[in-house]
């Protein structure tokens, strides 16, 4: 089990004015950060991060809301970090997701669901490699 997940505040959750909120629960439940940007995804590039999603009908949605406007990524340490982040997210559709997660308190939609988290040790390291080198983690 490794420690480390990586995760993206979605440009809903940018949009609507709760990424400072959200940051703050983020460190408030224990996790340390490594590494943290603002950035915007091309649409080729957020096409590339999903690609696991390609075939599937909400993918161009999906893309196209990704590359819609600013997103902060992290990459965050905290023993069991994966699931621990995951049950601190929330199901992926805000109305499933349990009151005081992330999502319940934040999200918009199934779609627009404020906030990404690894889904396993193998996709965090994957997706960490995809935003940050070697010299952008502390
Ligand atoms: P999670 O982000 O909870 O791991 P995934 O990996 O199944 O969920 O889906 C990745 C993203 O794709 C979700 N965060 C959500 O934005 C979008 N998505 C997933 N399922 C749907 C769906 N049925 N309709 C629209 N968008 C979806």
């Amino acid at each position: 089990m490794s420690n480390r997940t990586f995760t993206m505040i979605k440009p809903d959750a940018m949009k609507n004015g709760h990424a400072g909120a959200i940051f703050d629960r983020i460190i408030k439940e224990g996790f340390r950060v490594i590494a943290l940007k603002m950035t915007k995804l091309s649409a080729e590039k957020a096409g590339e991060f999903y690609a696991i999603h390609k075939g599937r009908p909400f993918y161009g949605e999906l893309v196209e809301f990704m590359s819609s406007g600013p997103i902060i990524a992290a990459i965050l340490e905290k023993p069991g970090a994966v699931s621990s982040f995951r049950t601190l997210i929330g199901a992926t559709d805000p109305a499933k997701a349990e009151a005081n997660t992330i999502r319940k308190l934040y999200a918009t939609s199934l779609g627009e669901n404020a906030i990404h988290g690894s889904d396993s040790d193998e996709n965090a390291k994957i997706e960490g490699d995809f935003f940050f080198s070697g010299l952008e983690r502390f």
